[in-house]
């Protein structure tokens, strides 16, 4: 992170985070929101020239909005890289999203191309920052990041894990009708219909789900999970999901500026961890000052080894259909 502090001969002076959006549809508007309602930093929407208009308009709304919410971070637009110098965190949704019977991976064709110009871009004029990849297809578009930018591994991760996790939170808390603040669990592997649910270590308030739902139930839940971005992508028929992939990747943003040392489960680089080597995958990451400070890594049971075998074999492809 930049020294945020400055020590002057006049006293302290402090400037606050700087964060960037790459992106400013759907869900650049919401993490726009979401970042100044939390004050996390001043904050610059960017886009393509063609949306500069709708991303200044943007900005102003949301600095509109801050006399009846009362944070005062600042807010601009801009389809200008210049304006994104020493910035600490980007968060680059740029791309499409997905439409009716697409898969994820179906948008790699026009994202790679995105994701590797928005590398180039940030590696000229914030070499140092924080980097929160959305775009899909994740897996292969965080690698994407990582090997166009150089930036060091833990400086780099991919959001996915913490939506997934955050979807089979909600639907054993609608299941069991108890509060989803009190429902723990961890998805693992790649962000795709292939995701590894652990339901074995999910609770309530430290009960197990295994022993508050039955076995039938459970596994429509992971079911459901797993393909729960493409429910939503059918009842919108255009465009995918925004309020929770915008907040879940704000909690990661947050852990970074404020050295929570959260634990989240976040598509990171593992080289030997869960015996994944060299892949960007979802596996439980510790994100503080440091960025991606540690992967906790722990002993899985044989079949859900097994399956994260199979979600990292989708990965592989994805990541080989790159060129990189
Ligand atoms: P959308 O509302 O279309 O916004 C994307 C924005 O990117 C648009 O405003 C584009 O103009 C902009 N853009 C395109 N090219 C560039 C560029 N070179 N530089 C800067 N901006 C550019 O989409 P969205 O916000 O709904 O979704 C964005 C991405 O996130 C898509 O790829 C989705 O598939 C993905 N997504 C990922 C998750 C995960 O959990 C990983 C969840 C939901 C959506």
């Amino acid at each position: 992170m930049t020294d945020n502090l400055n020590n002057s001969s006049e006293g302290f002076t402090m400037s606050k985070p700087k964060i960037s959006l790459i992106g400013g549809g759907q869900i650049g508007g919401n993490l726009a929101l979401l970042a100044a309602q939390k004050e996390l930093g001043d904050i610059v929407i960017f886009d393509i020239p063609k949306a500069e208009g709708m991303v200044k308009g943007k900005a102003l709304d949301l600095m509109q909005l801050r006399p009846h919410d009362g944070y005062d971070s600042n807010i601009t637009g801009t389809s200008d890289w210049n304006d994104l110098k020493n910035t600490d965190v980007f968060i680059i949704t740029a791309g499409i999203p997905r439409k009716p019977g697409m898969d994820r991976e179906d948008l790699l064709g026009i994202n790679l191309g995105i994701m590797k110009d928005v590398a180039t871009h940030i590696k000229e004029h914030a070499p140092n920052a924080f980097v929160i990849v959305i775009s899909n297809p994740l897996d292969a578009m965080v690698y994407a990041f990582h090997k166009v930018s150089g930036f060091s591994k833990n400086m780099v991760v991919g959001m996915a894990g913490a939506l997934d996790s955050g979807r089979f939170r909600t639907f054993i808390a609608m299941e069991t009708g108890l509060s989803v603040q009190d429902v723990t669990c961890m998805v693992l592997g790649g962000h795709g219909d292939s995701m590894v649910p652990i339901t074995r270590l999910a609770t309530v308030g430290g009960v197990p789900v295994t022993d508050l739902i039955s076995p039938e139930r459970l596994k429509a839940i992971e079911d459901r999970t797993r393909v729960a971005g493409g429910e939503i992508v059918k009842l919108f028929g255009n465009g995918s999901a925004f309020y929770a992939p915008a907040q879940s990747a704000i909690e990661m943003a947050e852990s970074y500026l404020r050295d929570k040392k959260r634990v989240i489960p976040c598509a990171s680089l593992c080289e030997g961890e869960f015996g994944v080597n060299g892949y960007f995958i979802g596996v439980p990451t510790v994100i503080g000052a440091g960025g991606v400070e540690k992967i906790l890594d722990f002993t899985l049971t044989g079949d859900e080894k097994a399956e994260l075998n199979s979600t990292l074999d989708v990965v592989k492809k994805t990541v080989s259909e790159t060129g990189l």
